[in-house]
């Protein structure tokens, strides 16, 4: 039995039965085993700058250099990391249960790369997307930095940024289109590994609950769950998130697909 199996809610466990309809809300704190920093944890994110400072089309005008320096450390940080068991937990999950769709605010794409075949909408978009500033033209980069002073540009001549959604930019209508239907339909949504400071992903726990959804919060200190949850689930999701899935299986019995 895993050592987090004893404060795993029995409540919950049931309703993630082989017929169930489930969603994961993630954030950066799925990823921190990973290697990769969280963005509110003590440690801050990067120098002396805080995500709100960079994360904004303000800071990129004013200073591309400096926002790119951010992206390209942080690109760096994920294509040297790989999925955690964290990620592998909720893999495992998505094929114990009849549905599941993941909704990560998270850029570094280890959903994908733990499962090709998972639902994942990227809320935030994807930091190995570049968008072209002027002609919007957008196209997959995995390559290293980019180098300061040698900022990305297209082939329109026009200066290349990260295609994610920085604060005060709306985010993609169809994403969230499709967000909120899986919210709206699951039966249990797992909230794991953010603080839940940034809208609109913060107002989805209430918004699912408001649709008979059951929300357990994964959460280091899961304590401070906030309104629109039913169960808090303390500790390391990359422990938690495994003693669920064994918990399931050792109830369930595996599942369809
Ligand atoms: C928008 C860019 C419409 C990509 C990011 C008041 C009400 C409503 C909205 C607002 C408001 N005031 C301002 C706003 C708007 C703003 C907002 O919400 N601001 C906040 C600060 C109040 N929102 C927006 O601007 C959004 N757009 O609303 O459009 C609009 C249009 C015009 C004008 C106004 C509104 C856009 C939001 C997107 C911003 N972009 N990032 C990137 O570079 O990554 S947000 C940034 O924060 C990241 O994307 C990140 O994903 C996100 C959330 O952070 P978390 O993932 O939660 O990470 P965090 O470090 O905070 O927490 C980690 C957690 O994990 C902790 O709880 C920790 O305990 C836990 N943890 C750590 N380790 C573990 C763990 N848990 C378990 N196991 C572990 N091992
Ligand atoms: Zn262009």
């Amino acid at each position: 039995m895993h050592a987090f199996a004893s404060i795993l809610p029995k409540e919950l466990v049931e309703r993630l039965h082989p017929a169930a309809s489930v969603t994961a809300l993630t954030g950066a704190g799925i990823s921190a085993a990973s290697g990769i920093p969280t963005f509110r944890a003590e440690a801050g994110l990067w120098k002396e700058y805080r995500a709100e400072d960079l994360a904004t089309p303000e800071a990129f005008e004013r200073d591309p250099g400096t926002v790119w320096e951010w992206y390209g450390w942080r690109r760096d940080l994920v294509r040297k990391a790989e999925p955690n068991a964290a990620h592998r937990a909720l893999a495992q999950l998505a094929h114990a249960v009849e549905h599941f769709e993941i909704i990560t605010q998270n850029v570094d794409g280890l959903h994908a790369r733990a499962d090709a075949n998972l639902a994942v909408h990227e809320l935030h978009g994807n930091i190995f997307v570049l968008r072209c500033t002027r002609c919007g033209r957008e196209r997959e980069d995995h390559t290293p930095g980019p180098a300061p002073g040698h900022l990305p540009h297209c082939p329109c001549d026009g200066l290349e940024r990260p295609a994610v959604v920085w604060f005060g930019e709306s985010l993609e209508p169809s994403v969230l289109g499709a967000c909120h239907g899986a919210l709206r339909h699951c039966e249990v949504l797992l909230i794991v590994g953010t603080s839940g400071l940034v809208y609109p992903a913060a107002g989805m726990a209430a918004f699912a609950q408001q649709h008979g959804a059951f929300v357990a919060n994964f959460n280091l200190d899961a304590t401070h769950a906030g309104h629109g949850v039913d169960a808090a689930i303390s500790g390391p999701c990359e422990e938690t998130l495994v003693a669920l899935v064994q918990a399931v299986h050792h109830r369930h019995g595996g599942g369809p697909g």
